[in-house]
């Protein structure tokens, strides 16, 4: 999508720090943090929130969780990180292109606000 941030950003005409790419996704770090370590993993494809996985993609959403798993713990927070889709306005959804947060390196409270 011409007008999408992460569209622009995987197309490199935003700047971001990667932190991992296939053919499938990208992870980079989130432009504002709101823990040490803050990252979100992105299909490269268009998908516009969480409610846009189904059967037919599933398998990318397993991916997503697997690399963030997995640079969660790279990145020192594998032992306790938390994990945030936001789907929808009201869910806080601010970027219309699918994206997993991953958080951690301080405490977490509950429930999220
Ligand atoms: P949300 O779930 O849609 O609220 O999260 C969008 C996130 O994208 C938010 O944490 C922003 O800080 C982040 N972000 C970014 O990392 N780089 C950008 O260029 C833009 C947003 I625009």
């Amino acid at each position: 999508m011409t007008d999408c941030l992460f569209c622009k950003i995987i197309a490199g005409d935003i700047p971001a720090e990667t932190l991992y790419q296939d053919d499938d996704i990208l992870a980079f770090r989130d432009i504002s943090p709101q823990a040490p370590q803050h990252f979100l993993i992105i299909p490269k494809k268009h998908l516009n929130g969480p409610a846009a996985i189904t059967a037919g993609n599933e398998e990318l959403f397993g991916k997503m969780m697997r690399v963030g798993a997995e640079l969660a713990a790279q990145n020192g927070i594998g032992e306790g990180f938390r994990v945030v889709l936001n789907n929808g306005e009201q869910a806080g959804q601010t970027v219309f292109h699918l994206h997993m947060h991953i958080l951690g390196g301080r405490p977490m409270t509950w429930p999220p606000g």
